[in-house]
């Protein structure tokens, strides 16, 4: 009988980080089973490069866990560093290299990570290979393709290309309904007596409740309450926590997708941004889920449609901006905003009752919804002209659902306008009036939202004027302000004053 002499292929390093936790993900595709070892590290760089609200800790580390058993119950060979292992050298390059010399594997290969200073740091990393990250629906050589040429980027057209691209709510070519975008209908306010569905919460088991454990000993004094600890951490729990917002709060997500009440920190918010970006959710599967409702005759358009434009659209696109700006975008400042980040944002302790509310239901849930992060605290920050790096790094720190490459150009972008108008076509600043609109914190405020100036006058009314005067050089001539500079020019200029009086008072007692 012949032998044949078979070489066999060295065995691999599989590297999954925390954000990674998707079986279908493109190192585990590129994996032997049989001989690749899959490799976790929990290590303090990641949890320190930013002071992380506990309960985002908790669940990053917990769902790691929990993904690595299930690997392992399917027949992966797993290499689990845990944050208090002796020999743990506590950053991710570190235990690559500790695992390929420990276990003499030269090769390695990760899936390209979500962040630029760890793919930075990833590139000195030896025998390491980078695979596109393709749980995204639009690759960086399209997302560059596409802003190629193009003086402003805009979401909406890049939005319509995806929806061409995906199909969804297509009939034909033409969008579903004859319209691309129901934004017009989505913007009630809410009122406290309507039905409030609350988010699918989770009992933690013994393998999140080791972690809360660590979490507490080790990020005690982090910003955020630990408990109660209710994310889900399983890919099975996040699917039931999708199916349950599609059940009972997408059909009135439209309706309501602006609108804040105190008490009511989700509203009718899918609470799955956290889910979505560790991987446990994909994109296409909540947009196809939540399509399905509505040919179902379960969710009205403006809602199915808003829905999914906020993941094909706005999370592709942000995407997209970060990864066609870094390194620098982190750093811009088009306003040159120098003021540091007022204490308040940690502790919560103002009178601003908008404000309080957002920030302590930040602290207790590491969440708050869209607009609660645009038109409150993102507002305040703006017009109060708050660095924008320090109010990045609050943003990225205290949000469960929180990565760079999503963050950052919400914040820098599109809260801030510190990259100039790259990402929206105007800031979005607004004075009291828009937040007593679309909620009731107002009412139960020490300030008058009426109030123009003086003592008792809603901060954000002088403030707001304030920021325009100031940034008159940069903002004048953009054609979406042109009303508001007119209404400042016809004021009288005793008036002017004291806005601006009443402005630096806010300000001076804010420091
Ligand atoms: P829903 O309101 O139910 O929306 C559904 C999904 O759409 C979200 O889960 C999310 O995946 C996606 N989505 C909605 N809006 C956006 C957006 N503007 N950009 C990207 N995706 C979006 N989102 C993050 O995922 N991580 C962040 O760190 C983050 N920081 C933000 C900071 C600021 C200043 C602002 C204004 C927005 C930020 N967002 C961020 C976008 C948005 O606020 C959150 O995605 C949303 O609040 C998460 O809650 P939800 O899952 O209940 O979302
Ligand atoms: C957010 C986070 C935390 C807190 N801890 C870890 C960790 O210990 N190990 C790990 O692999 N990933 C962690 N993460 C997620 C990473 O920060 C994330 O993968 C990068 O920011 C890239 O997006
Ligand atoms: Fe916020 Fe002003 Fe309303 Fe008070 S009055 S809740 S500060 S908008």
């Amino acid at each position: 009988m012949e032998t044949v002499n078979k070489i066999q292929p060295e065995p691999k390093l599989i590297v999954i980080l925390g954000d990674q936790l998707s079986k279908d993900i493109a190192a585990l595709r590129a994996a032997d089973q049989k001989r690749d070892i899959v490799l976790f590290a929990e290590v303090m760089a990641e949890a320190r490069y930013v002071p992380h609200h506990q309960k985002k800790i908790a669940f990053v580390l917990s769902a790691m866990r929990h993904f690595a058993e299930e690997l392992k119950s399917l027949g992966w060979s797993v290499r689990y560093v845990r944050l208090d292992d002796p020999e743990n050298t506590n950053s991710l390059a570190g235990e690559i290299a500790r695992a390929q010399n420990e276990l003499k594997i030269a090769r390695a290969f990760v899936t390209e990570p979500g962040e630029f200073r760890l793919s930075q740091a990833f590139t000195n990393c030896a025998g390491l290979a980078v695979l596109p990250d393709d749980r995204f629906l639009v690759s960086h050589q399209e997302f560059r393709d596409w802003a190629e040429g193009r003086k402003q980027l805009r979401m909406e057209y890049f939005y319509r290309e995806i929806r061409r691209k995906t199909g969804l709510l297509m009939s034909g070519n033409e969008p579903e309904g004859g319209r691309w975008n129901y934004d017009s209908d989505n913007r009630k306010p809410a009122n406290p007596d309507l039905f409030m569905p609350q988010p699918m919460q989770f009992k933690p088991d013994q393998t999140t409740r080791d972690v809360l454990q660590l979490v507490e000993d080790n990020f005690g004094e982090n910003f955020g309450s630990l408990h109660p600890f209710w994310f889900a951490v399983t890919r099975n729990d996040a699917k039931m926590a999708l199916e349950h917002f599609v059940n009972v709060a997408l059909p009135q997500f439209g309706d309501y997708q602006d609108a804040m009440l105190s008490n009511e920190p989700f509203l009718y918010h899918s609470v799955l941004a956290q889910y979505l970006n560790t991987g446990l959710l994909s994109p296409m599967e909540i947009c196809r889920r939540v399509e399905r409702a509505y040919y179902e005759g379960n969710a009205p358009l403006n809602a199915a449609e808003g829905f999914i434009r906020q993941i094909i659209g706005w999370r592709e696109f942000v995407r997209g901006i970060y990864w066609l700006r870094m390194p620098g975008y982190t750093q811009e400042n088009y306003f040159n905003a120098k003021r540091p980040l007022p204490t308040f944002y940690w502790t919560g302790e103002t009178d601003m009752a908008c404000m309080a509310a957002a920030i302590a239901q930040t602290r207790d849930e590491a969440y708050a919804h869209h607009i609660q992060r645009l038109m409150v605290t993102g507002n305040f920050a703006l017009l109060a002209g708050i660095d924008p790096a320090e109010v990045h790094e609050w943003y990225l720190a205290v949000y469960a659902d929180a990565y760079e490459w999503v963050e950052a150009p919400n914040v820098i972008g599109m809260s801030q306008f510190a990259d100039g108008g790259l990402l929206g076509s105007k800031p979005y600043a607004a004075s009291g009036n828009y937040i007593n609109k679309m909620s009731d914190y107002c009412a139960t405020c020490r300030y008058d939202v009426k109030g123009k100036t003086g003592e008792n006058a809603c901060p954000f009314n002088p403030l707001y004027w304030d920021f325009l005067q100031r940034n008159s050089d940069n903002l004048r001539d953009n054609p979406r302000l042109g009303n508001v500079y007119r209404t400042w020019d016809r004021m009288s200029e005793a008036k002017q004053s004291e806005y601006l009086e009443s402005a630096k008072k806010v300000l001076e007692s804010i420091n």
